[in-house]
């Protein structure tokens, strides 16, 4: 009889899947929950726009038909929220950190990044949780452009930290030489947000 750490896990090896992918403390779920404080915002694509701003060369306001015609990546990756829920093979679509980068030329002392999203929520990285392959601003999810709920027209996606670093409704980058703590981690989630360490509260 096979014994197993879990219910989480047990679950993961009967559908055949590598139950090293989930990390401590987390469950697997086939749907995509909707989580966010406030409420859904009204978005009109033809006033909408991204800055990238801060500590870059060139500060960078892009229209919506701007930043679609940049190039365009696809990633599939395994999403962890907090509140303990993951999803496998989550696939998105969208424009990758390097394509703007190379519009703005990051000073050589950025060293983080606040997401700003609509309605003021924040969200804080280092900026080499942008500059890796899997991460994303992203405009698809699945085939489909983002729904409302889920941060239409453009969202944040850093899939290596729990999911409230993935700001939704991402209007702007800002680059930094210090980090300052987003929205959720003023209201103290841990500022790494690491799933493998389970950094979920507390710096
Ligand atoms: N703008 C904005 N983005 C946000 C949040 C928020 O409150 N506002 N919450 C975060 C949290 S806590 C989570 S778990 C994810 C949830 O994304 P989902 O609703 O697409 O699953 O969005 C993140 N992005
Ligand atoms: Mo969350």
């Amino acid at each position: 009889m096979p014994l197993f750490r879990s219910k989480a896990e047990q679950k993961l090896v009967e559908r055949g899947l590598d139950p090293a992918r989930l990390p401590p403390g987390q469950y697997l779920t086939e749907k995509w929950p909707v989580l966010h404080a406030g409420s859904v915002p009204k978005t009109d694509l033809a006033t909408w726009n991204f800055e990238v701003f801060g500590e870059v060369e060139r500060p960078l306001t892009l229209t919506w038909d701007e930043l679609r015609e940049l190039p365009a990546t696809e990633v599939t990756v395994d999403v962890h929220c907090v509140t303990r829920w993951s999803r496998f093979d989550a696939r998105f679509r969208g424009v990758h950190w390097r394509e703007l980068a190379k519009l703005v030329e990051p000073k050589p002392h950025a060293r983080f990044v606040v997401a700003h999203a609509e309605q003021g929520f924040t969200s804080n990285v280092p900026l080499e949780a942008l500059e890796a392959d899997d991460a994303l601003l992203a405009y698809e999810a699945d085939g489909e452009p983002l729904t409302p709920d889920h941060g239409w027209p453009l969202r944040l996606l850093v899939p290596s930290r729990y999911f409230w670093k993935s700001a939704k409704w991402l209007r702007g980058l800002e680059l930094r030489t210090t980090d300052q703590p987003g929205f959720w981690e003023r209201y103290g989630y841990h500022n790494d947000a690491d799933y493998w360490e389970e950094e979920r509260y507390g710096f």
